[in-house]
């Protein structure tokens, strides 16, 4: 708890036994209350080392349904869990969970509603091993994002949030690819919704036992963006009724 607010970890895991228990114990437990692992049908131990480290909260997928898929899972958990704050902290260990208390701290002390760690602030994407292709995509298209959609964030592709319960509520999360590009369209939904989102600088770390989408899945993912900023834009100008932006 911070400021009487109930804080839920979540880690979307697939694969990830080798860096799982680095990642959890690393959690600043003075203030999560509740850890939850969603296993995406991985092929390795995720689960049974989850349940071996103590993790109480532990859902596996029969299927894998992706990495977007698995954040519904996450966030349905956790919103059942009666959490006020909700993060999601990659189980491969690229972002480091001491950044949970300051985080958490913005959204507990009613300083804004979400809260991204950045990579892109500060000067150490490239030095912490970002290749530099995902590193020129990452601003190519942020750029053409916060063109698009109107907004100032440094990144739009970390992959450590914070959300308050009630933005969580607030937006058909659901609706959105359970590929990787949910992160944006539930990014560009919350922008949608009139929120604010914060950024934090957040160390970046790439190294071996990361997981780490390869070249084709991150230009799949490249268009998702370029889609997703498109769509934006129509249905602030009246153009389209699209999916996600529905309801
Ligand atoms: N690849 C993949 N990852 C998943 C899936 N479900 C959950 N994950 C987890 O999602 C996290 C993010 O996936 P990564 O492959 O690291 O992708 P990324 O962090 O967006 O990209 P990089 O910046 O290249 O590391 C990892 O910690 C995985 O354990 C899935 O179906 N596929
Ligand atoms: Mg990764």
């Amino acid at each position: 708890m911070l400021n009487g607010k109930k804080i839920v970890v979540v880690l979307p895991a697939y694969n990830a036994a080798r860096t799982l228990e680095k990642t959890y114990n690393e959690i600043p437990f003075d203030i999560v209350d509740d850890v939850i692992l969603v296993d995406d049908a991985s092929k390795d131990d995720t689960s049974e080392l989850g349940s071996k480290i103590g993790i109480k909260h532990i859902i596996k997928h029969e299927k894998n349904k992706g990495y977007g898929g698995n954040q519904k899972t996450c966030y349905h958990h956790a919103l059942s869990l009666k959490a006020d704050i909700v993060v999601m902290l990659h189980p491969d260990y690229q972002y480091t969970p001491k950044l949970l208390t300051a985080m958490c701290s913005v959204i507990a002390f009613d300083v804004y509603p979400a809260v991204f760690g950045s990579r892109i602030l500060g000067m150490g994407a490239l030095k912490g091993g970002m290749p530099v292709y995902k590193y020129v995509f990452n601003r190519m298209l942020t750029l053409f994002q916060n063109i698009m959609m109107g907004q100032k964030l440094s990144e739009y592709h970390t992959g450590y949030r914070a959300f308050s319960a009630e933005v969580l509520k607030s937006v058909p999360f659901d609706v959105c690819s359970d590929d990787f590009v949910f992160d944006n369209e539930i990014t560009a939904q919350i922008f949608m919704k009139g929120f604010e989102i914060a950024e934090i600088t957040c160390p970046t770390k790439y190294f071996p036992e990361a997981s780490s989408i390869n070249f084709k899945r991150s230009s799949i993912y490249g268009l998702g963006v370029l889609r997703t900023s498109i769509i934006y834009r129509l249905q602030k100008w009246g153009i389209g009724n699209f999916k996600i932006f529905k309801a």
